[in-house]
């Protein structure tokens, strides 16, 4: 679409399908090497096959750090590093609140959180490595501004994600890296089609300002723009990417 990103490697978690791939898709058309990086190594391989060019699937749990170690490691052999992360990865749970036990809890924080601190902290040591001006990118969700209901524990680690977000910028910033959140609505998903998440979009589309059903590009255009020279000024900061479903 544009070649805004063109001489940038760009890492996408979570991008066998959903909003991921639909990232990885727009930052490989701005001219990105895009790698599409899943827990799901088919999907990965599949979602890098049907973008082609450049594109290259790479497996990992961003919660494990042992399998995100070797990530980055091939990322640098490839490419010379990372510029660019999306952390897009998470599990997207429908669970009644009297079933959110410690378990539960646990593996969402784990891997909403805590997974997307571990990337994190390896994409940006990189990015310092080789004196690049990165960007990290996080999709957040408008859940925490809501409150969501059926998704206790996923609302609190995405107020994580956002409040990480803050500290990073902060952090960060003397290197020229940069850090900021989106918070998507509703969006029709792979993972949210199969879902009974899928049953929320008249309830959700009721309260949004422009109405119409929430689609992966809608969030893959606003990643691209903060992925750009465009957004150089903008960091700490959550965009809320929701038709207007939530202001604040
Ligand atoms: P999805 O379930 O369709 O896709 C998520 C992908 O993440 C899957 O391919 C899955 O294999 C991968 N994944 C899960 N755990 C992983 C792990 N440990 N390591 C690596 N990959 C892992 O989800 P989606 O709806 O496309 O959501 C994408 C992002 O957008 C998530 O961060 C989600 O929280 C956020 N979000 C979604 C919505 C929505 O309504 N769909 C709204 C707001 C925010
Ligand atoms: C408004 O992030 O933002 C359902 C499921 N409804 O995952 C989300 C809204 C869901 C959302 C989300």
């Amino acid at each position: 679409m544009t070649e805004r990103l063109a001489g940038k490697t760009a890492l996408v978690t979570g991008a066998a399908q959903g909003i991921g791939k639909a990232i990885a898709t727009r930052l490989a058309a701005d001219g990105a090497t895009v790698i599409v990086s899943d827990v799901n190594a088919e999907g990965a391989k599949a979602a890098a096959a049907a973008i082609g060019g450049k594109a290259k699937a790479i497996a990992a749990d961003i919660s494990d750090p042992a399998s995100v170690k070797a990530l980055f490691a091939e990322i640098k052999a490839l490419t010379g590093g990372v510029d660019i992360l999306v952390n897009n990865a998470s599990i997207v749970p429908f669970i009644a609140w009297d079933d959110v036990d410690l378990d539960h809890w646990r593996k969402i924080i784990d891997v909403n959180l805590t997974g997307t601190f571990i990337v994190t902290r390896a994409a940006t040591d990189q990015m310092r490595a080789a004196n690049k001006s990165g960007r990290v990118i996080s999709i957040a969700s408008n859940t925490f501004f809501a409150g969501t209901p059926n998704m206790a524990a996923y609302v609190a680690a995405k107020g994580g994600v956002i409040g990480f977000t803050r500290a990073l910028a902060t952090e960060l910033g003397k290197y020229n890296i940069t850090a900021n959140a989106l918070a998507p609505g509703l969006i029709e998903s792979d993972g949210v089609k199969a879902s009974p998440h899928n049953e929320a979009f008249g309830f959700v589309e009721m309260l949004q300002a422009v109405k119409g059903k929430g689609q992966p590009e809608h969030i893959a255009d606003v990643v691209s723009f903060l992925a750009s020279d465009d957004a150089r000024w903008i960091t700490g900061q959550t965009l809320n990417v929701d038709a207007g479903m939530v202001r604040y």
